[in-house]
Parts: C-alpha cells; sequence; structure tokens
C-alpha cells in the first residue's frame, strides 16, 4: 500500500515551502514529522499555513528512470543566464520563449507550480484545475490554448504531485549524487519533479529557479540533455524564483494536467550522474 504525501506553507498568499513524496504505510508518520519541521524552520520564519495531505494511491505507479545529472561549470549570474539560454536554444527552444521564462523567474513567480510557455512562440499558455478540464473535449482543449486575461497566478500554473522515488532508488541515488559532491535533500527532490515532468512527451523543457534566498543553483531539464544544474543562476540573497515548462504547442492539457497532478510516478532506475562540466561539453555529449 502506497501513500503520497504533500505539505504545502504559505506565508499570506505566497508559497514558502513544499515536499512531496510516495511512501509505504511504515514511513508516513516520519516522512510527515520531516516535512513538518522543515516547513516550522524555514528560513523566511514561521509560516502563517502548512497544509499536509496523505492519500492512498489507488494506481499502482508508473516506474520511470531519473534524468542523467550534470552541473554546467558558470563563474556568475551573467554566465549563469548565458548558459541557460544556449542550453534551451540547443534544446529547440525559440528566443521569444526564453527570454520570457527568464523574466518571469528572475521577477519571482509568486507560485509552487510551473507556469507554462509555448515553447515554440513564447506565449503563456494557461493550465486551469483539473476539475474544469476534465470535461475538456478536444474543442475546448483548442480554447484552453488561448492566453485569457486575469489572474495568471491562478490560471497560468500546474504543480507536479504524486511523485516519488523507491528506497532502494532513493539509496542508489543519494550514494551516486554524494560521490559528485552533492548532498543537499534538493537536488533528490528537485530531480524527481524533472524527471516526472520530462516523462510527458509535450514537455520540451523545464527552467526552475528555488525561490529560497539562499539556494543559489537552478536547473534546466530536458529529455536530450538531462538535468543540467546551473550554479549562481541567482544572485544571493533573492528571493526570486520559479519554474516554468515550455510545451510544444501541440499538447492536450486535459492530458498534461491529468499526468502531471494525478497520475503517481516513482523512479527506480537511476539516471548516470557527473559532475562538473563545461557547457561546451554539455552540448556536444547530448549530441554523440
Ligand atoms: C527548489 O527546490 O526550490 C528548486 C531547486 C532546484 C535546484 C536543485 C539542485 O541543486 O539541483
Amino acid at each position: 500500500m502506497l501513500f503520497s504525501i504533500r505539505m504545502r506553507a504559505s506565508q499570506g498568499l505566497s508559497h514558502v515551502s513544499g515536499g512531496e513524496g510516495i511512501y509505504g504505510r511504515d514511513n508516513v508518520q516520519e516522512e510527515c514529522c520531516r516535512l513538518l519541521n522543515r516547513a516550522l524552520g524555514h528560513e523566511r520564519g514561521v509560516p502563517d499555513s502548512v497544509n499536509i495531505s496523505i492519500e492512498k494511491l489507488s494506481a499502482r505507479p508508473l516506474t520511470i528512470s531519473s534524468l542523467p545529472v550534470v552541473t554546467c561549470r558558470v563563474n556568475d549570474p551573467v554566465e549563469a543566464e548565458c548558459a541557460v539560454g544556449r542550453i534551451l536554444k540547443h534544446v529547440g527552444i525559440c528566443d521569444e520563449a526564453i527570454a520570457k521564462a527568464v523574466e518571469m523567474v528572475k521577477g519571482g513567480t509568486g507560485v509552487a507550480g510551473a507556469l507554462l510557455v509555448d515553447a515554440f512562440c513564447g506565449t503563456m499558455i494557461p493550465a486551469l484545475p483539473v476539475a474544469r478540464t476534465e470535461l475538456a473535449t478536444e474543442s475546448t482543449d483548442e480554447a484552453l490554448h488561448e492566453a485569457v486575461a486575469g489572474d495568471f497566478k491562478r490560471d497560468f500554473n500546474v504543480r507536479v504531485s504524486r511523485f516519488g522515488i523507491t528506497p532502494g532508488g532513493k539509496v542508489r541515488l543519494s550514494q551516486a549524487l554524494r560521490d559528485v559532491g552533492l548532498t543537499h535533500f534538493r537536488v533528490i527532490e528537485a530531480l524527481q519533479v524533472a524527471s516526472k515532468a520530462a516523462g510527458f512527451p509535450f514537455v520540451e523543457a523545464e527552467l526552475c529557479v528555488s525561490d529560497d534566498l539562499n539556494y543559489t543553483t537552478g536547473y534546466v531539464a530536458s529529455r536530450r540533455l538531462g538535468y543540467v544544474r546551473i550554479p549562481h543562476i541567482k544572485a544571493e540573497g533573492s528571493p526570486s524564483g520559479g519554474r516554468v515548462f515550455f510545451l510544444n504547442p501541440a499538447v492536450k492539457l486535459s492530458h498534461l494536467m491529468e499526468y502531471m497532478k494525478k497520475t503517481p510516478v516513482i523512479i527506480d532506475e537511476i539516471g548516470r550522474i557527473k559532475g562538473v562540466k563545461p557547457l561546451e561539453e554539455i552540448l556536444c555529449t547530448a549530441d554523440s
């Protein structure tokens, strides 16, 4: 029997901390305590509200591999932004979409979920709650593509949910990450989100920057280049950040929402974990 556990902590209307995983019955209590401690000990202070939800999974999770991991060698935010642009362009994202995404994460998206951008023209795509998209037909799917006026924080973001890693996978992943000097819990958690998202064929790429003040490494993920970590993606002490999915415009949004929010996915096999590499090598490796 497996349970999906999700924690969300907020300060006023803003998301400040989150965490998620899939666990067996025996680990539910321990994981809830761990997530609660994370929320209460957050660097931005004690949150106004902490919600922990525990759901028994009725479907068996899809088993997937984690994306390969590499860290790009960059020295400062200017080089980091250049690397983000080069990587995204390399995997087929248009300049307008790259500029839009960079601008959004620099400003701080202020939402726990991912904003959606058309990978090939750069317009934002609204994401409506599953309850509304469950009724969507092929024709309303087209309508959902049209950018709507109004609160983009409500309408444009999708939170990836119901993902996890098997206990054996976690041991192997932690060891492989430790071997290249990576011990922060964020790497394991973000890799799970990125691997689940990359499993959806219409997600062309993802850009993610932590909104934590002192966590300055972000990533660009794609099936082609894997999970590319970008240090110095923002300045120390900056509250900005967020997550953007670059979508192939042929996507059916109802399918995307169903997969991201509802389909349980668990990592067992671990992709290759590489250390720090220069950008050119990361781009070349993908072509070979
Ligand atoms: C987050 O947890 O807010 C995103 C962190 C992304 C980077 C994790 C890493 O160091 O690989």
